[in-house]
């Protein structure tokens, strides 16, 4: 799947070279000088900074200790490395919620405002498109004219259809409307666009749990995937952000959009481990082809191997 994206290793080195010199450039630095106690508590700090939250840090810190104990000899690679290694088994456990397939796929895309819905789905919108699916979209946050105008853009500059309703219109009934266009008419994928919203305002968070209910009506297994957009700026709240979606509205995965601008790419890792979320894609920039398939390895390489080898 997305053979199309060969470049996708360089492009998240790329996108984490922030983080990369956060991180693994200060590690690097931090144990090129003979370690004690005091290099732990660095260790931890520098680990804390990069947005792991504190129970990654904390797992990290120690096995780092106790390897160091065990390896007295072992050089900054080595310490890299079995970082590397370790931070791999945390993002290797099963995730909680899987997505499923269905025809239509449906994608309900969720998240606290401004964080790169509306931009994360016209770049998944194009990616599906390359590979072959007919894809539709719902303009199911009709809060603000200009946010049905956004997505009916993006829409138009890909070619194509969009459900939309007037501003003020009920989302539920748009996403209800497009999924049964979708079903009707063949499609492979709708992409349910919604308004932005904060955790903690619960009246709107059940209109997110009226959305599933109307769509499951037309599709009963929808939606296949739920996607939290987070902004990888934003910090730990993002973990909180990360919790009360999934309570509302089961998440399957992540779009951990803007790592480009932050040198905190360690949000990744921290949500997992908190609440087996994967993140499944990672937005890195403001262009239609700025969306790369998360990849484990590669964001473990950018966080813990140091500088590019060139
Ligand atoms: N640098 C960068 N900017 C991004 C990325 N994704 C989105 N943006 C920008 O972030 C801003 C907000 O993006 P939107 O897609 O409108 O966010 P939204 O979540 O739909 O916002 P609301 O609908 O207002 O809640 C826009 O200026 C986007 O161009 C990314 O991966 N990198
Ligand atoms: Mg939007």
């Amino acid at each position: 799947m997305f053979k199309f994206l060969k470049d996708r290793f360089s492009k998240i080195r790329a996108a984490l070279s922030k983080t990369r010199s956060a991180i693994s450039g200060r590690i690097m630095s931090l144990f090129q000088k003979p370690w004690d106690e005091s290099t732990f508590d660095h260790l931890e700090q520098i680990l804390y900074e990069a947005d792991l939250g504190t129970a990654c840090t904390e797992e990290l810190v120690d096995e780092t200790k106790t390897f160091l104990k065990q390896n007295r000899d072992a050089s900054t690679e080595d310490i890299l490395s079995f970082l590397h290694s370790t931070a791999l088994e945390m993002l290797e456990v099963e995730p909680k919620v899987k997505p499923k397939t269905g025809s239509p796929q449906v994608i309900l895309i969720v998240g606290v405002n401004g964080s790169g819905k509306t931009t994360s789905i016209a770049k998944l919108a194009h990616i599906l498109q390359e590979e072959g699916q007919k894809v539709m979209l719902a303009a199911g946050d009709t809060f603000r004219a200009a946010a049905i105008d956004q997505l009916a853009m993006w829409a138009e500059r890909l070619n194509i259809p969009i459900i939309k309703s007037t501003p003020g219109g009920d989302p539920a009934a748009v996403a209800f409307d497009a999924v049964t266009a979708a079903k009707a008419r063949g499609f492979d994928t709708v992409i349910i666009d919604t308004a932005g919203r904060l955790q903690n305002k619960t009246d709107l968070m059940r209109e997110l749990e009226k959305v599933l209910r109307v769509i499951q009506k037309v599709v009963p297994d929808a939606p296949h995937q739920t996607l939290l957009v987070l902004d990888a700026t934003t910090g730990q709240n993002a973990v909180d952000q990360a919790e009360v979606f999934h309570s509302f509205t089961p998440l399957t995965g992540i779009i951990l959009a803007k790592l480009d601008g932050s040198a905190k790419g360690g949000i990744a890792l921290s949500i997992y481990k908190k609440l087996g979320i994967p993140v499944e894609w990672v937005g890195i920039g403001e262009k239609i082809d700025d969306l790369i398939p998360f990849d484990k390895e590669a964001y473990l390489d950018a966080l813990f191997k140091g500088r590019p080898p060139n």
